[in-house]
């Protein structure tokens, strides 16, 4: 078997574990009262009882110890590691001061996990890179990347209104190299987009962080189907084959998630449509100011996977082929499951959609994003505020202008995949032409 490992990192990866793995659980369950043995989200103890092969971390005691009291806590104890002084929303201090203390803690776990594993597939994470824990994800990736693993990892970026986050940016830009470097595949979402998306689409009034991480949980329940049910089904889907799918090129690993969320029981090809042709769906809206060029959307990569019997890989290819004519495709992966899951007290919907879809796109939209993050990062540098704080946990001021400058690299590299493709159609074209 081969075996993942979760990571789970600050509030938000505490949050998302608590929504998460009871659904894991149910459907598990759901499908095959003894597949839980068989899963590679599963280990199993010499005392016989089972559990989330799941890391939970966190700088702060007080979400950790809610976990560790809830009656009949589903996580290994002992996989369940916590600092006291809290992480102060600053990400240094995850990397260098009080996220240093529980270094040995941390990386000793992650060591015995592995070895308690035949052969481990990957890593995923779950965090924040907004939040101070995130600081924590350095020295973590870096003994990922020791022991020759993948990881994938998932995780916000900032929304588009921050003026009232503005640590968070700086936490952001100092955090993105490694996880660039370091994270095989980065799947991105912005908190503030799945809520105006539950709004719309569900009606939710007001929706919290609390229907956020349930609209995540389904999204991550659909992305790990095939790697959760491998042994029944056709179509199984390794983590590492799928975080090399979503990575075409080495210096652009970051896919959006498009998770599509149906308001009523309607076919499922409309909501198929729906999700690949509006943005109703995307757990990342990569609005564009009315003052910026449009160009065309290229999608790098993209994996679309699906849920549910009633929908056939014909149907499918269909409407994938008429959505190329709107978006330039580069490569398609297409994965059907037939394991559904039932609505519970954890799922948003009240009914059970005909088909589910979830699909990750890699695309050269992602330069608007870095270009907002460059943006208001900038407004505020600009002043030098707040920096002191982060010197003052021991980093160096020069990193800041470093961490800016592999946005724009990044930027850049994102741009110049764009043009590539584009110029080698003017050659072809030209070519054609002659
Ligand atoms: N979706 C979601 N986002 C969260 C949750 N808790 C915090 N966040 C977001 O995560 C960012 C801050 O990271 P957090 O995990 O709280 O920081 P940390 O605990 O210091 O690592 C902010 O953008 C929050 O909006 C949660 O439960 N769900
Ligand atoms: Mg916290």
């Amino acid at each position: 078997m081969k075996e993942i490992i979760s990571i789970h990192l600050g509030d938000l990866g505490l949050n998302l574990a608590q929504t998460l793995w009871p659904r894991f659980q149910q459907e598990t369950l759901d499908f095959d009262q003894t597949s839980i043995t068989d899963s590679p989200f599963y280990s199993e103890y010499q005392s016989g009882s089972v559990k989330p092969r799941a890391i939970l971390c966190d700088l702060d005691a007080q979400n950790m110890d809610y976990i560790r009291m809830q009656e009949g806590c589903i996580f290994d104890r002992d996989c369940m590691i916590n600092h006291k002084d809290g992480s102060g929303g600053i990400t240094v201090r995850g990397k260098y001061t009080t996220g240093k203390e529980i270094r040995d803690q941390v990386l000793e776990c992650i060591r015995k996990q592995t070895e308690q594993c035949d052969s481990v597939d990957g890593f995923m994470l779950y965090f924040s890179p907004l939040g101070g824990t995130s600081g924590v994800s350095d020295y973590i990736l870096q003994e990922i990347h020791d022991q020759k693993s993948k990881c994938m990892g998932v995780f916000n970026v900032p929304n588009q209104n921050t003026s009232s986050l503005v640590v968070q940016m700086f936490n952001f830009v100092l955090c993105q190299h490694q996880m660039r470097e370091m994270l095989g595949s980065n799947i991105v979402f912005s908190n503030q987009n799945i809520q105006n998306n539950l709004s719309s689409q569900l009606k939710v009034k007001h929706p919290h962080l609390k229907e956020v991480n349930h609209a995540l949980t389904d999204m991550i329940s659909n992305l790990t189907c095939g790697m959760r049910f491998q042994h029944s089904t056709t179509n199984s889907l390794s983590l590492r084959e799928l975080i090399n799918t979503q990575c075409l090129y080495r210096q652009a690993n970051f896919s959006q998630i498009v998770h599509y969320l149906p308001s009523q029981d309607e076919a499922a090809s409309v909501g198929l449509r729906d999700t690949l042709y509006t943005k109703n769906h995307h757990f990342l809206n990569y609005k564009v100011d009315s003052t910026h060029e449009f160009i065309q959307e290229k999608i790098f990569a993209h994996t679309l996977l699906t849920r549910g019997g009633s929908l056939h890989q014909s149907d499918i290819s269909s409407v994938l082929k008429e959505s190329s004519k709107y978006k330039q495709h580069l490569g398609d992966n297409l994965f059907l499951y037939n394991h559904t899951s039932r609505p519970s007290q954890s799922s948003l919907l009240q009914f059970q959609p005909r088909a589910k879809f979830t699909a990750l796109q890699n695309s050269s939209d992602f330069m608007h994003v870095l270009e907002k993050i460059e943006y208001e990062f900038d407004m505020l540098y600009r002043y030098r505020a707040f920096v002191f704080w982060f010197v003052g946990e021991g980093m160096e001021s020069g990193e800041f202008s470093e961490c800016r400058e592999n946005i724009s690299v990044m930027k850049q590299d994102y741009q110049e995949l764009y043009n590539m493709g584009n110029a080698n159609n003017e050659e072809e074209d030209d070519d054609e032409e002659q």
